[in-house]
């Protein structure tokens, strides 16, 4: 009787726990979470000011703007990061996002060629 229970009961178990390191290898390391939106910019200076504002920091996997579409991809972990502290960073060298407007002072010291359009 028990032995026929641990036939069932094993088996069952190594699928549920198989399933769930397969969940965790997808997130990768530190299981990082991915943010995407967008921020106004001009060109590749642009994009490494961007860039460089995430790059390096605690709690940030990597973040990667597109010049053409103004669109950020950000992955960080959200135990020490998240959207709101990731938009107030780019925010502080200069640029816009839709819900954090970086203080005029800071944009007008951007170089010429990166003075974007801003957001209404
Ligand atoms: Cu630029």
């Amino acid at each position: 009787m028990k032995k026929s229970m641990l036939k069932l009961v094993i088996p069952a178990f190594l699928g549920v726990s198989m399933l769930m390191s397969c969940g965790n290898a997808q997130e990768s390391s530190d299981s990082l979470t991915k943010a995407e939106f967008k921020v106004y910019g001009n060109c590749g200076m642009c994009e490494k000011t961007i860039e460089g504002s995430l790059n390096g920091e605690d709690g940030i996997g990597n973040a990667d703007w597109d010049r053409e579409t103004k669109m950020i991809s950000v992955s960080y972990n959200p135990e020490k990061m998240n959207e709101d502290k990731i938009k107030a960073k780019i925010a502080g060298v200069g640029y816009d996002t839709d819900s954090h407007r970086a203080d005029e002072s800071v944009y007008s010291e951007l170089p010429g060629c990166c003075q974007y359009d801003r957001p209404e």
